[in-house]
């Protein structure tokens, strides 16, 4: 079907879509099979849908729940290879890609172009599209632009049964139906499989503002931010990390702080737009109280420098052990309390563990990194998301649910909820063959 050179078996040639970047996740794969049209995607998955083989759709293997790696015998659908690049149409403001084109092919696309495609995350270079409409993946510009299902003005997919949908008309308002494209985005591969996708794209920020803030507390960084937002339109991210992530972080990348000063928390606001931001930026962060340190960018080379500080969090944890990972947000109320609860869980629950904190400050998206904990003891995990739903918060920001958090779903979907979800799923992947036991655990095969 995709021709001998495309079904990988040997297990050297399997092994890179077999495991996953924390290596924490993954197992062997029955095969890679790697399709290169949409009529190929829906072969495959027609046969093991008749044959009751499982399948694990993966797109650049950048995800973080075990949702994209194998369990153990499942066939690896990598669409890597969709990588088509369709014109971008300015009147518009639309461009049609393939599921395999990466978040940098993209966004380089765009801007030969003279537009930009609204997010961006350090795992672009990797990162396909067809994976963040999948993991409906957020990033650091949300604040702005919304997540990935916000950029989707349509997709063409592979349903469970083998049926292709097309939805790739582009019109912004067409209510002929139930929202498909909606609910395919963040349906984790456990609904279809996603090919291509027609996607939103805005004018081109030529002008960028970094300032990296140093603070005695997150409180100190909720005020910059909520001071920030109040005055310009033109913020685009506000994220947020501490003292124990600027430490590891230098020692991996041996490089000085950006400021001498002894900073707990700290905010890394960026401001964009087609006209100079720079003045207002830092106009209104001069008046902002609790500044402890510093630094600011306006060149693309200054501003890459302070945005590693936050970028490279995930390397080098990953290069410290290997963590447990929990993406999560809480209410903006919330953000306080449950990172001075959060640390003193840990002090009384795992001593012996390292905890790195940051994240995405104006969606309360925490990406709480464990290290230190064995990587099969979920006990620790289960206290943090416990403490994440009793403020009133969600077990799964931007990352997904995956195989990692299927079991804590019930802690903020109620029963009602997880039914009609069981019911999309059997509905659209009748023989329970995409993906199976991510989001909603294991389910019973039909007879
Ligand atoms: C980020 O914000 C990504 O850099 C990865 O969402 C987060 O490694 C993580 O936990
Ligand atoms: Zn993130």
């Amino acid at each position: 079907m995709v021709g001998k050179e495309h079904v990988l078996t040997d297990p050297q040639l399997r092994a890179g879509y077999e495991r996953d970047w924390t290596g924490r996740f993954g197992s062997d794969a029955l095969a890679v099979v790697r399709p290169g049209t949409v009529e190929q995607v829906a072969a495959v998955v027609a046969l093991c849908a008749r044959e009751g083989v499982a399948i694990v759709p993966q797109g650049g293997n950048t995800g973080l729940v075990g949702g994209s790696v194998p369990r153990g015998g499942e066939v690896v659908l990598s669409l890597r290879r969709l990588r088509e690049l369709g014109p971008v149409d300015a009147t518009a403001g639309q461009v049609e890609v393939g599921a395999g084109v990466t978040l940098h092919e993209l966004q380089e696309h765009a801007r030969a172009a003279g537009m930009e495609f609204g997010m961006d995350m350090a795992s672009r270079g990797s990162a396909t599209v067809g994976g963040m409409i999948a993991t409906n993946a957020g990033g650091s510009q949300v604040m702005r632009y919304g997540s990935m299902c916000d950029q989707v003005l349509g997709v063409e997919a592979v349903l469970g049964s083998g049926q292709v949908i097309q939805r790739l008309s582009g019109l912004p308002k067409d209510n002929a139906g139930y929202d498909l494209v909606g609910l395919l985005a963040g349906s984790e591969g456990t609904l279809g499989v996603v090919t291509r996708a027609r996607l939103r794209v805005v004018p081109r920020p030529r002008y960028r503002a970094v300032a990296l803030l140093g603070f005695a507390s997150v409180e100190g960084a909720l005020e910059a931010l909520a001071a920030t937002r109040a005055a310009i339109s033109s913020l685009l991210s506000a994220d947020v990390f501490f003292r124990e992530g600027m430490e590891l972080v230098c020692a991996h990348l041996g490089s000085e702080r950006p400021f001498t000063a002894a900073a707990q928390a700290y905010l890394l606001l960026e401001a964009a737009s087609t006209h100079d931001v720079a003045p207002d930026l830092f106009h209104v962060l001069d008046r902002v109280p609790g500044v402890l340190g510093s630094a600011a960018a306006t060149e693309p080379r200054d501003r890459q420098r302070l945005w590693a500080y936050r970028e490279r969090h995930t390397e080098a944890i990953n290069a410290a052990g290997i963590p447990h990972k929990l993406d999560i947000a809480v209410p903006p109320g919330a953000v306080a309390a449950f990172e001075r609860e959060l640390r003193a869980l840990l002090a009384a629950e795992a001593p012996e563990a390292r905890l790195f904190l940051f994240g995405h400050l104006a969606e309360g998206n925490f990406h709480v990194n464990i290290i230190g904990l064995p990587p099969e003891d979920e006990r620790v995990d289960g206290l943090v998301l416990e403490l994440v739903a009793r403020h009133g918060g969600t077990i799964s920001s931007e990352h997904g649910v995956g195989i990692a958090k299927a079991r804590w779903l019930p802690l903020v979907r109620s029963e009602a909820d997880i039914a009609a979800m069981a019911a999309v799923k059997r509905a659209l992947d009748p023989a329970l063959v995409l993906n199976p036991g991510v989001i909603l655990g294991p389910l019973d095969r039909p007879a």
